[in-house]
Parts: C-alpha cells; structure tokens; sequence
C-alpha cells in the first residue's frame, strides 16, 4: 500500500501473448506487490498488426504513463523496484539480477528441447536438459537458500518469483521430480505458491503449457 497521501502510481498496462514465457515474471511480481495493472494478452493472429508499434518488434512491452517499454528482464526489475520485492540494498539487487540473469539463461536451455523438431535432437536436447543441465542449476539454486528460506536476504524478492516461475513450467510439462534432490528449492517453489496474493492470482490465471 502507498503511504497515506501519496500521489496514486499510474495504471500500467502489460501486454504480451497469453502464454507465461517471457510475461508471467512481470504478471507474478504486479500480483504478489498488490499491484493492479491491466493484463493485455494479444492473441497470435492479431500480432502482426500490432508488431511495427513495439519498441522492438518483439512482446512484452509494458506502458507506463503512456510511454512503451520493451524487454521482459528490464519490465520485470521495474516492477520489482516499483513493488518493493527488488531487495533492500545493492548487494541484494546485485544477488537478485544475477538470479534474474540464470533464469534467462535456464528459459534458452528449457525451450530448446521444445521448439526442436527433429525428434532425435529433440530426445538428446531433453535428456541433456533433464540429466545435466537443470540438476546442475538446481544444485546452485539450492546452496543459494538461507535460513530464511528465500534465496536472497529475508524477504520475497523478484529471484523467488521467477525461479518459482520456470520450476512450476518445468514441473507442468511432465518433469514433476525435477526438485526431490533439492529440498530447498521444492520449499521454495511450495512457500511461494503458498502466498495468499500468488495463491489468489494462481487460482484465477488462464491454462497455459508455456
Ligand atoms: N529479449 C526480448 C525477447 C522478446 C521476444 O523474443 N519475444 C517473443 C515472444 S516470447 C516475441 O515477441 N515473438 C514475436 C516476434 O518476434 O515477432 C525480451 O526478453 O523481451
């Protein structure tokens, strides 16, 4: 809530697919800061329309007091700051980019297998993904949690939220053990979709694989 008397924050407005991808972070973070914004899902048949309005050609875009921003990362660490789950000093934002960063870098590895279409490669892709690459960031993950049970400091943050986020697309597509040799992390995952705010937005958002 804003201090009594403060000058009421501007409406923004979020567009993306309706998928979760690269806008769900953004959705999490609005959802979990009590932060009403409106959600604009283009569906694909209209985009192309659309696309040449963009700062980058590319979705998500969030507007904000009727200027258009682009890039999901920056979108996402602007929310965070503005909701107050971008940590409490620079060392923490410093830890919670970083976590931002290694997520970005898991989503290229998870949609590879996804996209491919040569069966083959799609089985090597996946078992590269499933046997090495996501134990491995997994193992990271969870040296990360402290005795607070968050990943950085004592508070929620943006780094919770988005690694909550690509863990429950992984686990929705089939991998639904990928977290029992990390007890933390599967801590993780539960005490974030536990918050009665994500719980709330959870129940009501679309049905989406990706
Ligand atoms: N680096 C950009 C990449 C954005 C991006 O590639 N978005 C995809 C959807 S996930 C898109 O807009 N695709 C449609 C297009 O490129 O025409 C970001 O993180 O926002």
């Amino acid at each position: 809530m804003p201090p009594k008397g403060a000058p009421a924050k501007p409406k923004c407005k979020l567009t993306y697919f309706n998928l979760r991808a690269r806008g769900e972070l953004s959705r999490l973070l609005f959802a979990q800061g009590g932060q009403d914004f409106d959600d604009v899902r283009v569906e694909q048949d209209k985009w192309p329309a659309l696309k040449k309005d963009t700062p980058s050609g590319t979705l998500p875009v969030l507007e904000v007091a009727g200027k258009q921003y682009g890039q999901s990362m920056a979108i996402a660490r602007y929310i965070a700051s503005e909701v107050g789950l971008n940590g409490k000093n620079n060392v923490e934002r410093l830890g919670i980019d970083e976590c931002l960063c290694d997520v970005v870098d898991l989503m290229t590895k998870v949609f590879g297998p996804v996209f491919e279409k040569d069966e083959a490669k799609k089985a090597e892709l996946t078992k590269e993904f499933e046997n090495t690459i996501l134990p491995e960031y997994l193992k990271r993950v969870d040296s990360k949690i402290g005795k607070s049970g968050w990943i950085v400091g004592d508070a929620i943050s943006a780094a919770d939220l988005a690694n909550f986020d690509v863990l429950d697309g992984i686990i929705n597509r089939g991998n639904t053990k990928c977290l029992d040799k990390t007890p933390k992390v599967k801590a993780l995952v539960e005490k974030v979709k536990a918050q009665p705010k994500i719980k709330a937005y959870l129940a009501k958002r679309p049905a989406s694989t990706m």
